[in-house]
């Protein structure tokens, strides 16, 4: 029985998603769906990816948090449009919770959505919310057999990012060992090493999301 009404409420999950695909693909918005454990530095990493994107890149950001706007306002002391969605104990967003705050989004005037998630490796990762690209971050204070550990987010995830490595030296986080971890889950995963404190390593991160608006921009 509880299998059975795990599949339905995926299912039905499934279906909005396609919907809300449909709608940010035919205004040619490129959608991020962030993804880590409480504290891995979602936050912190758009509070200065936004402020370094070039003109033609016009962003908006949904912050989803059991409770609490602190994240939007930070998001919003950027000068980007930032949303608040409270899921009030759910531990994840989901498809619904999106459309719901589709007309109070300025889908009209943006190209990158960018969907912050609750904070949490496990439920956030089954739950498909019409985005483009999942991007899962760790921080080095987590310890690097995280991977292993949650293997759906980082198998699913197209991109990883290594955060908080201005701390890699008061860590045992094991580099080569993550690496060999995340190749084997997936292959195909673009991973970035970054500190969102220092600024190290977010260049290329930020062209990489870029290109990837750019790409969708141009019908791709
Ligand atoms: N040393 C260091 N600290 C960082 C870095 N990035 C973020 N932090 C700190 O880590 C803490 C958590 O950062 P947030 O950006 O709030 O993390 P989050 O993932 O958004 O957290 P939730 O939204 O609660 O899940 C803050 O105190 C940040 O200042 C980093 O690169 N290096
Ligand atoms: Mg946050």
């Amino acid at each position: 029985m509880q299998v059975q009404l795990t599949t339905n409420i995926l299912k039905a999950n499934d279906a909005i998603a396609a919907l809300n695909r449909k709608i940010f693909s035919e205004k040619n918005i490129f959608v991020m769906n962030i993804i880590s454990s409480p504290g891995a530095g979602k936050t912190t990493i758009l509070e200065k990816l936004l402020l370094k994107l070039p003109p033609d890149i016009k962003p908006a950001v949904i912050e989803g948090d059991l409770a609490t706007t602190k994240d939007a306002e930070r998001i919003e002391n950027t000068g980007v449009f930032a949303l608040q969605i409270n899921t009030l104990g759910g531990c994840h967003l989901d498809a619904n919770m999106i459309n719901q705050v589709l007309e109070k989004l300025p889908l009209e005037e943006i190209n990158l959505l960018i969907i912050e998630n609750v904070g949490n490796l496990v439920c956030p990762a089954g739950f498909d919310l019409g985005e483009d690209m999942k991007m899962v971050v760790l921080s080095v204070t987590e310890g690097n057999d995280k991977p292993l550990k949650y293997p759906v987010i980082f198998r699913e995830a197209a991109v990883s990012v290594l955060n908080k490595i201005d701390l890699l030296n008061y860590v045992d986080f094991d580099l080569n060992q993550y690496e060999e971890d995340l190749i084997a889950l997936n292959p195909d995963q673009r991973r970035f090493y970054i500190s969102a404190r220092t600024e190290e390593g977010l260049e290329p991160l930020i062209e990489f999301i870029v290109e990837k608006v750019r790409a969708k921009k141009g019908g791709e």
